[in-house]
């Protein structure tokens, strides 16, 4: 039988893949004081206080923790903009980029 003019059987969708979102982590120490790693994640990554100090105490207690997830670019610019800060003020804050799986 002629397949001329009969319907094509499945749809083809044409895979449009996005680039992979990146983690910025958040980094334990023992000299960075508590409220200044709150302050930090508030200005930079616009928590409020309660998401912020949860943030802070999962990093304390856990050794990191996932701050948020960007495009990759974005992501590396916060966590330099955020790691710079602690520098600027003497601490050894580091705020770390890996790709989400
Ligand atoms: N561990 C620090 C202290 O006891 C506080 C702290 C929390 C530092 C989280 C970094 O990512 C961090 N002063």
């Amino acid at each position: 039988m002629s397949e001329i003019g009969s319907k094509p059987r499945a749809k083809v969708r044409l895979k449009t893949k996005r680039p992979p979102l990146h983690k910025v982590i958040l980094v334990n120490d023992d000299y960075t004081p508590r409220e200044f790693v709150v302050t930090i994640l508030k200005a930079e990554f616009r928590m409020n206080e309660e998401q912020a100090y949860h943030v802070m105490v999962t990093a304390h207690t856990r050794g990191a923790c996932v701050v948020a997830v960007y495009a990759k670019d974005i992501a590396e610019t916060k966590a330099t903009r955020a790691t710079d800060a602690a520098r600027q003020a003497g601490y050894p804050l580091l705020f770390s980029t890996e790709p989400e799986e």
